[in-house]
C-alpha cells in the first residue's frame, strides 16, 4: 500500500486513469486536513485572546473587532428613509410574550414615576407621563425580533423620539453620537447610536394594543425601536442621557453586538 502510494507521486511516466484519480483524491484529502488544522489553530488563537475591556463575560477581542467593523459598514448604509416593514394593527398578536425583566424586579411607585432627562449641560428635566402624552401620538405595528430567535408582530403607540427631542429643545443633545437609557434601579441599561434613536419609527411607547403598557411590558414608558433587536427596546425608562462615547450596554457587556441593528 505505502509502496503503491509513493510510486504514484514519484513516477513520472503517464498514470492510468484509475491511478490518476487515486492520486487526486489523496492530494485533496491532504489539503483538506491542512485546512481543518488551520481552522482549529485559528479557533484556538481567537479563544486565547483577551476581551477588549478585560471582562470575562465579553467576547474575545478579535470577534469584537469583527462586530465593530460590521457596525461601521451597516451604519454607513443606514438611512432614516428606510422604514422597517409595518403591518395593519389587526395583524398583531393578542397575547404578547413578555421577555426579560431585568431592572423591573423592584416595585415601581407608579404615582411618583418620572423620566429624568440629563441634558448636555448637566441640567436635568423631570417629566411625568402627561408631559409625554401631550405630544402627537403615533403608532407602529412591526415584527419584533429577539436575538433568542423568536419574533412576534406587535402593535405599539407613543411619541416619536425625534418629536420628543424637538419639543423639549434637545437639539444639542440630538447632535451627540449616542443616547443612553437606564431603568429607574439602573439594573438594565442600553446605548443607542443617535441616527437609530432619531429614526422616524423609534418611539417612547406608553401603549400596547391600544391599552396602557402592562407592567411586564415596561409600564409606564419604554423604548420601541424597530430598527434594532429586542435587547435595545428598554422597558421601564428611568433616566435618559446623551454622550459622544458609547454608553454602557447590558448585553454588549455580555458579548452581544453593541449595534444590534436589523
Ligand atoms: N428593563 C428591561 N428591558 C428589556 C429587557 C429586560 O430584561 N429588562 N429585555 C429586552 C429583551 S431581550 C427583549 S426581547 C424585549 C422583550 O420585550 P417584551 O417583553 O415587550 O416582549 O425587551 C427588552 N427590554
Ligand atoms: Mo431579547
Amino acid at each position: 500500500m505505502a509502496n503503491f502510494v509513493t510510486n504514484l507521486f514519484r513516477r513520472n511516466e503517464k498514470l492510468t486513469v484509475d491511478e490518476f484519480i487515486v492520486k487526486k483524491t489523496i492530494t485533496s484529502f491532504f489539503f483538506l486536513l491542512v485546512f481543518f488544522a488551520a481552522c482549529i489553530w485559528a479557533w484556538k488563537w481567537v479563544r486565547r485572546q483577551p476581551s477588549q475591556n478585560g471582562s470575562r463575560a465579553d467576547v474575545h477581542a478579535p470577534l469584537r473587532t469583527v462586530l465593530n467593523t460590521n457596525e461601521i459598514i451597516f451604519s454607513k448604509i443606514f438611512s432614516s428613509n428606510h422604514l422597517t416593514k409595518t403591518y395593519p394593527a389587526s395583524a398583531a398578536v393578542k397575547q404578547v410574550r413578555p421577555n426579560g425583566s431585568i431592572g423591573m424586579r423592584n416595585n415601581l411607585d407608579t404615582a411618583a414615576w418620572k423620566m429624568y432627562v440629563i441634558r448636555a449641560n448637566g441640567d436635568t428635566l423631570a417629566l411625568d407621563l402627561d408631559d409625554i402624552k401631550k405630544l402627537p401620538k403615533t403608532d407602529v405595528t412591526f415584527n419584533f425580533k429577539c436575538i433568542e430567535g423568536w419574533s412576534q408582530i406587535t402593535h405599539w403607540a407613543g411619541v416619536r423620539f425625534s418629536d420628543f427631542m424637538k419639543f423639549y429643545g434637545l437639539n444639542a443633545e440630538a447632535s451627540m453620537k449616542y443616547l443612553g437609557l437606564t431603568t429607574p434601579d439602573k439594573e438594565y441599561y442600553v446605548g443607542i447610536d443617535m441616527p437609530s434613536a432619531m429614526h422616524p419609527q423609534t418611539i417612547l411607547c406608553y401603549e400596547l394594543n391600544g391599552r396602557p403598557l402592562p407592567l411586564r411590558e415596561g409600564y409606564p414608558l419604554r423604548l420601541i425601536i424597530p430598527v434594532k433587536y429586542g435587547i435595545k427596546h428598554l422597558k421601564r425608562i428611568g433616566t435618559m442621557y446623551f454622550a459622544n462615547n458609547r454608553p454602557p450596554d447590558y448585553w454588549a457587556e455580555r458579548g452581544y453586538d453593541y449595534y444590534s441593528g436589523l
